[in-house]
């Protein structure tokens, strides 16, 4: 007799995972408050990008093993997958979990196992979640279990790393974690590492804060390479051949709703002790503005036109949450210069100003800034780019585009030195 599950929230990780257990033998309803995601998801599609997931939407609607609808309903298993993000002062905003822990208490049953799939600061299942679960009555982890077993997910790889991913379950107690590592062992492929729920919690925001952190030294090479007049993506290259080294990549910032996001969880609860965290966090958001100097070293005619090539916050994917192109976009228009904006991912109904072509975008542009590694933009048409633009220049923040066209002038993080003697030049 297949068992049911009921996840609520059907965003980026909310509707893979359902998929993944409707497709794996569970009666699956999906819960989500957007009744466009409602519709389309019962029509077999999908409202967000996301590799073979259309797919596989379609196959398990059309098997009737997942259905979407407004409203929780009984299950044998809750996972709540809803969006944690921060507030004005970073710190965590839990309205969506805690509503979404709401919102299936009448239809808790004796045995059943609640997790929660969401990002969150440390304690937040022993102090916020069971708390709203024991005011029903519930003795948690005897009656009912509570864990949480944070998604690790890479945008682009998700349904792979669903499966292959390890998986760390961290439960209110021993009972829990087991209870909730079964519902995985239907399709993790991956070990299932058992633990508390806030160590769960606490290694989910160190496994993005370790990345943040990292990206923050390869950005802060950049800026002392430009300093100094040295190619960090040579210095980079050359020092990850060290077996112990692995610089990470710089570039216009860091973005998405995780590791933009995560580190400001660690920080809200221990901000005396999360000094090199902040600082990280820092550098990368200053990054944006980092980006706009040089572009003005290169464009000082702040009357000029940018082409602009990507919003998305980084290759391949459609979401602009967060994204460091957004914050560049904003400095430029504030500096006044005119914008042609292009990104072959992203609709023009996610943003409220105007999304061009590559024509329309490059066309009397003085410089093309790239700020998503999207593979559109690896190689692109240099005959346009040379025919169209003003000034045939390519500003690429994401050191991805190959250039064989002489007329056109390349600059990436190896030769941002290069543009300060150009200045030099054009003032003697
Ligand atoms: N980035 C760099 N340099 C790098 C790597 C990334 O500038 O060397 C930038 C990206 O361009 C992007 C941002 O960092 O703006 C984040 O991109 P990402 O690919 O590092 O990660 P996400 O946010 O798409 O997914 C991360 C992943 N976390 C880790 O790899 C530790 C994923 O596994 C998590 O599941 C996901 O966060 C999440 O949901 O937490």
């Amino acid at each position: 007799m297949s068992k049911n599950i009921c996840v609520v929230g059907l965003g980026y990780i909310g509707l893979p995972t359902a998929a993944m257990f409707a497709d794996s033998g569970w009666n699956v309803v999906g819960v989500d408050i957007n009744p466009i995601a409602v519709e389309k998801i019962n029509r077999g599609e999908i409202h967000i990008e996301e590799v073979g997931l259309a797919e596989l939407v379609e196959k398990v609607v059309q098997q009737g093993n997942l259905r979407a609808q407004l409203e929780p309903t009984y299950a044998d298993c809750f996972i709540i997958a809803v969006p944690t993000p921060h507030n004005e002062d970073h710190t965590a905003n839990l309205d969506y979990v805690i509503a979404a822990t709401k919102s299936i208490l009448p239809y808790i049953k004796e045995g059943n196992t609640i997790i929660v799939e969401s990002t969150i600061p440390p304690r937040t299942i022993d102090d916020v979640v069971a708390p709203v679960l024991r005011e029903q009555g519930w003795n948690v982890g005897e009656d009912i279990y509570l864990a949480h077993c944070p998604e690790r997910v890479l945008p682009g790889r998700i349904l792979i790393e669903l499966v292959e991913n390890t998986r760390i379950v961290g439960g209110i107690n021993e009972k829990s974690a087991e209870k909730a590592a079964e519902v995985y062992r239907s399709f993790v492929k991956g070990k299932i590492l058992l633990t508390s729920a806030v160590s769960a919690e606490m290694a989910k925001l160190m496994e993005n804060t370790y990345r943040d952190v990292n990206i923050a030294l390869a950005n802060e090479l950049v800026k002392i390479s430009e300093h100094l007049g040295i190619n960090a993506l040579e210095v980079i290259e050359l020092a990850n051949h060290h077996p112990r080294v692995n610089l990470h990549l710089p570039g216009p910032g860091v973005g998405g709703h995780c590791l933009a996001v995560d580190p400001y969880f660690i920080i809200e609860k221990a901000p005396e002790q999360s000094v090199l965290i902040s600082d990280a966090r820092q550098i990368n958001n200053s990054m944006p503005y980092f980006v706009v100097e040089q572009l003005k070293k290169i464009v000082p005619d702040n009357r000029s036109k940018i082409a602009v090539f990507g919003l998305a916050y980084k290759g391949n994917i459609d979401d602009i949450r967060e994204s460091p192109a957004m914050d560049v976009l904003n400095i430029l228009q504030q500096e006044g210069y005119r914008l042609g904006i292009y990104d072959p991912h992203v609709q023009q109904e996610q943003v409220n100003f105007k999304l061009s072509s590559f024509e329309e975008a490059i066309s009397d542009a003085e410089c093309i800034l790239v700020l998503t590694d999207h593979n559109e933009f690896k190689s692109l048409n240099e005959e346009q780019i040379v025919n169209l633009m003003k000034k045939p220049v390519i500003f690429d923040t994401r050191n991805c585009v190959k250039v064989h066209e002489d007329k056109i002038t390349y600059y990436n993080y190896g030769n941002l030195h290069e543009i300060k003697s150009l200045q030099t030049q054009t003032f003697n």
